[in-house]
């Protein structure tokens, strides 16, 4: 297992639309873990493999609030929204690619999702609260998307402006 970088904005690479996976061979069962060890050690409750470079539609979750409860790793390959519902929930989100910033953001409360898991085998899983949040989350960046979309473009710009800066300055360590 190893730890992978996480790449923070303004990387163009963050919006690119990744790929539909093919195959669930070898080589994607280490990403997988690999990401799942990423993700555990930042840590953040969601990882897409867009953030690590990789522009290929997988993304893992583990959206167990509870650090005393048993782990909850989800693995989902080529995800895909089949049903979104009309109530909505607001989340202060974060995002492990534009450290340090929170935003509430409304998305649909309640959202069906259908993937390929890590065996292989074609999935369907209802989600709600926190995890129906993450899961967008998610299944955005696999299209390119950050929550920063979701806000003013004033506030957008703040903020990616402050990274570009930060880019060009790095603080020498
Ligand atoms: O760790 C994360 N926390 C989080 C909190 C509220 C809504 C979404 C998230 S996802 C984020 C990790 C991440 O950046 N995944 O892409
Ligand atoms: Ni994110």
């Amino acid at each position: 297992m190893a730890l992978m970088d996480i790449i923070t904005i303004p990387d163009p690479i963050l919006r690119k639309e990744s790929a539909p996976i093919e195959r669930v061979d070898g080589d994607l069962e280490r990403l997988i873990d690999d990401m799942f060890e990423t993700m555990y050690d930042a840590p953040g409750i969601g990882l897409a493999a867009i953030q690590v470079g990789i522009p290929r539609r997988l993304l893992v979750i583990d959206a167990t609030r509870d650090e005393h409860a048993a782990p909850n790793p989800i693995t989902m390959i080529n995800p895909e929204i089949l049903t979104l519902s009309d109530e909505v929930n607001t989340y202060d989100e974060g995002c492990l690619s534009i450290p340090e910033v929170f935003a509430e953001v409304e998305r649909p409360a309640e959202v069906r999702v259908r993937y390929t898991d890590r065996a292989g085998n074609l999935q369907e899983l209802d989600c709600d609260g926190l995890l129906a949040t993450v899961v967008q989350h998610e299944i955005d960046h696999l299209d390119g998307k950050l929550f920063i979309d979701f806000l003013s473009r004033l506030r957008r710009d703040r903020i990616v402006k402050k990274f570009v800066k930060a880019a060009r300055n790095p603080v020498v360590g």
